[in-house]
């Protein structure tokens, strides 16, 4: 199933060669930062160089004076920007391609959209990456590192995804077991503080030692160690409350069934890594993360207290906002000021809380411009493509959006914000008829 993208991950391999020395950019996310530890990993092994940076977007253009740039988890759907950087350039992204790119000098551009794959849900840019790693070298190894991205982009054990997992599992990197996909810690940390599934206890003891009880496990026991049985019941239980808060039909799906545990890899439970890679990612922390991925335990401990004041403070912000949220015609949006981040709330409020609507989450930051992030769940992208739905609004306002089906983004200016909304309630409306 890969053909096609090894052919461009040779032709990416082609172009490395001539170099000693790479300057990556990625993206900031969980999907961003793995690719780069597994793009550093492999070149390291091959005695290479780089330099690495963290990138929120491509809005600003990359500003490079190096002769070979890698960028990875963006660029496809920016090509002005990607046309302009004068060096060689290996892309390697899971963004659906749009406009042409006019390389001005070599260039490999792997991407699974190319290549026949839905890069939306069947290979993460961890995943493209990873399969230019094994053109480099036997990198197999890296496989646990290209799922901590499939599970932070939040795509489907399919497709892609699931040969690599398969590859990570035959070599015994990768160990898969029947359950739930939670974080680990004590059961009642794990129900409290899990924002994926969201649980809605985290200010709630008394509902969840009732839970607890009903369920008839001790919140003090280890998640990880959970008997086969316990875990079936929490796994009910879980699933009673959610039908009872109004998530999304199927939402249970998307954490159960299979879940990982990675042989190699300092943090063990695959959903913990990837959330405190995430949490890294959120306080500009990058390199926690990264040096995290690239097994480096002297930021464990840092990753762990990262993670720990995220999730806290995305809780607060939930219960906080809760109040605020307007509703439009065909969408729920919250607007804020100087804001902790909007993806994490707008994931929430859409797949958990408020399911029956797409929701649109804008935060006005000190410099007057606004990020926006939108989200929905697998039951409305059955017919809303979000992707669509941000570019066109941000480009009627003059700013810029775009991205996954069931989560988008855009940047604008706060003037907009007004006539922003009403051209997405609006689009959102044409949509859902
Ligand atoms: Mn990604």
């Amino acid at each position: 199933m890969f053909e096609l993208l090894k052919v461009e991950a040779r032709k990416a391999v082609k172009i490395l060669e001539k170099h000693e020395f790479a300057r990556i950019f990625t993206h900031y996310d969980v999907d961003g930062i793995t690719s780069g530890a597994i793009i550093a990993s492999a070149l390291l092994r091959k005695g290479m160089a780089f330099h690495i940076s963290f990138l929120r977007g491509l809005n600003e253009g990359v500003e490079s004076s190096d002769e070979l740039v890698i960028l990875a988890d963006m660029g496809s759907g920016y090509p002005d920007v990607v046309s302009e950087i004068d060096a060689d350039v290996i892309l390697i992204d899971h963004h659906t391609p749009t406009g042409r790119i006019e390389h001005k000098r070599d260039f490999a551009h792997i991407n699974p959209h190319l290549a026949g794959i839905d890069g939306s849900f069947e290979l993460s840019a961890s995943g493209a990456s990873y399969i230019f790693a094994e053109e480099l070298g036997d990198n197999s190894d890296l496989s646990s590192i290209a799922l901590l991205g499939i599970i932070g982009d939040k795509q489907k054990i399919v497709g892609g995804n699931a040969e690599i997992i398969r590859k990570g599992v035959n070599r015994g990197y990768i160990e898969e077991r029947e359950g739930l996909r939670l974080i680990s810690g004590k059961i009642r940390d794990v129900l409290r503080l899990s924002l994926d599934p969201y649980l809605d206890f985290y200010s709630k003891e008394e509902e969840l030692d009732d839970f607890l009880e009903k369920v008839r496990i001790d919140g003090e026991r280890e998640f990880d160690e959970l008997s086969r049985d316990e875990e079936r019941r929490l796994a009910n239980g879980i699933a009673i409350r959610l039908i009872e808060m109004g998530s999304y039909h199927g939402v249970i799906e998307d954490f159960s069934g299979k879940k990982f545990y990675l042989r190699e890899e300092l943090v063990k439970n695959c959903v913990m890594l990837s959330e405190i890679v995430n949490a890294s990612g959120r306080k500009a922390s990058h390199s926690i993360g990264f040096g995290i991925c690239m097994r480096d335990e002297a930021y464990l401990s840092q990753g762990y207290e990262l993670w720990r004041s995220f999730v806290e403070e995305i809780h607060r912000e939930i219960s906080r906002r809760r109040e605020e949220i307007e509703e439009g015609e065909c969408i729920r949006y919250l607007v804020m000021e100087d804001g902790v981040s909007t993806g994490p709330i707008a994931s929430v409020f859409s797949r958990y809380l408020f399911a029956d609507k797409p929701f649109i989450a804008l935060n006005i930051k000190k410099d007057g411009k606004v990020k926006v992030s939108a989200r929905s769940n697998r039951k409305i992208a059955e017919k809303l493509d979000l992707a669509e739905v941000m570019r066109s609004a941000a480009e009627k306002v003059g700013g810029r959006g775009g991205g996954h089906v069931v989560a988008a983004g855009a940047n604008i200016d706060a003037e907009s914000i007004d006539e922003f909304i009403k051209e997405v309630d609006r689009l959102c409306c044409i949509q859902l008829a």
